[in-house]
């Protein structure tokens, strides 16, 4: 059992827990769509626009060396956090969709043609569909969609199967942001790696469960968010590594991602600068790396252990009402869980767990090809994070129950 202390007191670090909605507790479970943000990472953002925001790289002056030094020990943060090997493998980005973007579309353009195919899962987000699709439309590629069974879990025989000579590149996602399985994504890189095939791994969901060695994994692509790991909104990340970043194509032009500009000819700056174009997200990306302090002071271990816990209590309370039914039943899951209550439509559900106080998501959570998949129009979806109690979920499972009572 976690520390009720010790849980209280990381409740302590975010003030917006604090708070009643329609005069009931707050019960945040709509963590997969975004997490709270602890005081130190709210003070670090408004110190930054209070002391040295100036914008960066270009200037002599004192506010501008400070912004770009600390923008830079944010860069050098995230490489050890996730155990790049330079620091320029880490590239800046508004979050995962726009790294996907930037790779489907410089991958796309440098080895993307008639006939190819890119592999992505059944239970992507739509920021690692739409991207490709896009790519695959300029260049003749085709995508290639790797099945599932019914539990959520990837049939491994037959991605193998997909990894033929066709094959440009694997696209995948780490943790299923609507189902909360957790693939085995080092199988999946080592068995792409064998054919000599480069895989992306979209990271949104993994990294404030699960820590993260890009080395170790060996991915030649990884993209996650700010704001699902305690940081603030508008900031993400693009690791690659640095061999295939190099080979790669400029994502967009501007200003900072230049050496020499004529009319004639532009020449490009080195990583990570040429896929910073413009100037970037400096005071959200500084506050980031207070983020990754906090987590790394609770540490992955304690985080993990704390939310199995959550998920394991949860599953069981939830399958204790009579019709609930739960999607994604994969062996290894992080701590989400999609649902539909008998007949009753999830967006209902969801209007009036929110009347009670309680935070949840409905509809298809951007995975329309995996509720097509179970043939459902959308899952009520609880998600839960660090701060979040056993007793928030027996609110839900309470909830819940009134719910039924309400339909019936
Ligand atoms: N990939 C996955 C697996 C995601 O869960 C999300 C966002 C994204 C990509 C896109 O991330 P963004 O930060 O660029 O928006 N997922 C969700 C969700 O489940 N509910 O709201 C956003």
């Amino acid at each position: 059992m976690s520390d009720t202390n010790f849980i209280n007191s990381i409740r302590e670090q975010f003030p917006i827990l604090d708070q009643k909605i329609y005069n009931k507790p707050l019960v945040y479970f709509d963590n997969a769509a975004t997490n709270q943000k602890p005081i130190r990472v709210i003070e670090a953002l408004d110190n930054y626009y209070k002391t040295i925001n100036s914008n960066i790289h270009r200037g002599v002056h004192y506010l501008s060396q400070q912004a770009t030094n600390a923008f830079e020990d944010s860069r050098r943060t995230i490489q050890q956090f996730i155990n790049a090997r330079h620091s320029h493998e880490i590239i800046f980005t508004r979050g995962t969709t726009e790294s996907i973007n930037l790779v489907a579309s410089s991958f796309g353009k440098k080895y993307l043609k008639e006939g190819d195919t890119v592999v992505i899962s059944t239970m992507e987000h739509h920021s690692n569909i739409v991207p490709w699709q896009m790519a695959c439309e300029t260049y003749g590629a085709h995508l290639k969609v790797i099945p599932i069974d019914e539990s959520g879990t990837i049939i491994f025989s037959e991605f193998e199967k997909l990894l033929d000579h066709n094959c440009r590149i694997v696209a995948i996602t780490h943790v299923s942001n609507t189902l909360g399985t957790v693939n085995d994504i080092k199988k999946i890189i080592s068995a792409a790696h064998q054919k000599n095939i480069p895989v992306m791994i979209d990271g949104a969901q993994s990294i404030s469960h699960i820590k993260i060695d890009v080395q170790e994994l060996d991915c030649d692509l990884f993209c996650f968010s700010s704001h699902k790991m305690y940081g603030p909104m508008g900031v993400g990340v693009l690791y690659g590594k640095e061999k295939l970043l190099n080979e790669l194509p400029p994502y967009q032009g501007g200003g900072e991602m230049i050496k020499t500009v004529t009319f004639d000819k532009t020449t490009y700056n080195e990583l990570p600068f040429k896929f910073e174009a413009g100037t970037p997200n400096v005071g959200d990306a500084i506050a980031l790396m207070e983020a990754i302090h906090f987590i790394q002071e609770i540490s992955y271990e304690t985080i993990a252990a704390h939310e199995t816990e959550l998920l394991e209590y949860a599953t069981r309370e939830l399958l204790k009402i009579n019709d609930l039914r739960i999607f994604g039943t994969a062996v290894h899951k992080a701590s989400v869980i999609s649902f539909q209550l008998g007949n009753i439509h999830p967006y209902d559900v969801g209007l009036i767990l929110d009347k009670l106080g309680i935070a949840v998501r409905t509809g298809h959570h951007c995975t329309q090809p995996l509720m097509d998949f179970y043939k459902i129009p959308g899952t009520v979806r609880a998600s839960f994070a660090i701060y979040n109690t056993t007793q928030e979920i027996d609110i839900l499972t309470e909830a819940l129950n009134k719910v039924k009572i309400m339909f019936e």
